[in-house]
């Protein structure tokens, strides 16, 4: 039954939700120059604003962490006073709205900061060449120095301050995909032997730091998280990931944040060294708030909510394509099919 989606949900005593689902962070590489919201991602938003909650596409903590073009940024005044504006049109059309904060790591390049180089955690380049952009090749990382560690979870913990400035609800920290965070998380991008490496504990050091800092500053309650145990996009998995995450999330849980998101584009994907797909191992491990996501219908997602597989459902290309998604599926209209060349326009 599709009205499950339709049932409100209490994430936490600061929060409520109108109903379960959710718009997944969608990057959509359209922020003007200064990396500032354009009227068009306004519009983009507010049209939106029917969703339980918006969750924004990746926006950058700070200029070094920038991997594709225009994506917009939460560390200039200009940029703060962009998302303002989405955020009051968001609010004005009775939604709600949480920043997803970003840093790339080693798939940064410094083309687009006019950078010497890119931090991560250990000196292992990714493979490949950056999309759309196919004459750039990506860069050997400068593993990042205690100092600099200090000073991404500080960047990262400002953000957050900035994002309550710009009037939003709650932040998602992204520790998903592959990108900086989530490089600290697996062995094949983090091959580090000091505090930040080599253990689980050591691996979840850094990603726990940035989640304590940030709900520290803004409050747990406005505090949500994405990760992806298992690797897919960005690097490779390793079978001995599982101990990192099998100590991370049970850590997760203990600081009681607005919710768990599920990092994964198709949810059907198993992963060996998780015993299953990556929502039914973090179900397993995790006893709070889960919001699912990768490939769902209506009807697929409203029937993992009612198994008890998680609580909240997030859908992405399918609201690239359906502006009024939520309309649509309330009062039983058909969907528009997404294909990869709505990329180019915001509707
Ligand atoms: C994504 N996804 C994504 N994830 C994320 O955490 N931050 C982001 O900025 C983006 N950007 C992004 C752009 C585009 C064009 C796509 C297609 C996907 C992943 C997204 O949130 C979601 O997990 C997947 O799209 C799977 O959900 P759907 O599309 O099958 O409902
Ligand atoms: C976070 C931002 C990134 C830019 C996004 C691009 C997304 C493009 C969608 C392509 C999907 C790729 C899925 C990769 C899955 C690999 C499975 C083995």
């Amino acid at each position: 039954m599709l009205d499950t989606l339709f049932h409100p949900v209490v994430l936490n005593d600061t929060l409520t939700l109108k109903n379960r689902i959710l718009m997944a962070p969608l990057t959509r590489c359209m922020a003007d120059d200064n990396l500032v919201p354009t009227q068009a991602m306004i519009d983009y938003y507010a049209r939106r604003a029917d969703t339980g909650l918006i969750i924004s596409e990746a926006i950058l903590v700070r200029a070094d962490g920038q991997g594709y073009p225009h994506t917009p940024g939460l560390f200039t005044p200009e940029q703060i006073n962009g998302w303002h504006k989405v955020t009051d049109a968001v609010h004005n059309n009775g939604g709600k709205i949480f920043a997803q904060l970003w840093h790339t790591g080693r798939v940064a390049h410094p083309f687009f900061f006019n950078g010497e180089y890119v931090l991560a955690p250990s000196a292992i380049a990714l493979e490949g060449t950056l999309p759309r952009m196919r004459e750039l090749t990506y860069t050997v990382p400068k593993p990042a120095t205690k100092a600099e560690i200090e000073q991404l979870i500080a960047d990262f913990s400002q953000a957050a301050a900035n994002a309550i400035d710009a009037g939003f609800d709650g932040v998602e920290i992204h520790g998903a995909n592959g990108y900086l965070i989530d490089q600290f998380l697996h062995f094949s991008t983090n091959e580090r032997d000091d505090e930040f490496g080599g253990t689980p504990e050591n691996m979840a050091r850094f990603p726990l730091a940035v989640i304590d800092a940030i709900s520290q500053r803004i409050g747990r309650d406005r505090t949500g998280l994405r990760l992806s145990p298992g690797g897919y996009f960005n690097l490779e998995g390793d079978s001995r990931d599982r101990a990192v995450f099998d100590y991370l999330l049970p850590e997760v849980e203990k600081r009681c944040l607005a919710y768990l998101h599920v990092g994964i584009f198709d949810d059907s994907m198993n992963f060996d060294y998780l015993d299953g797909s990556v929502s039914q191992y973090m179900r397993a491990h995790y006893h709070r708030t889960l919001i699912g996501v990768g490939c769902y219908t209506p009807e697929t997602g409203s029937d993992a909510i009612e198994a008890g597989k998680f609580d909240l459902l997030a859908i992405g290309r399918p609201l690239i394509a359906n502006p009024d998604y939520v309309n649509k599926i309330q009062s039983g209209q058909a969907l528009t099919p997404y294909d990869d060349t709505m990329l180019a326009q915001l509707i």
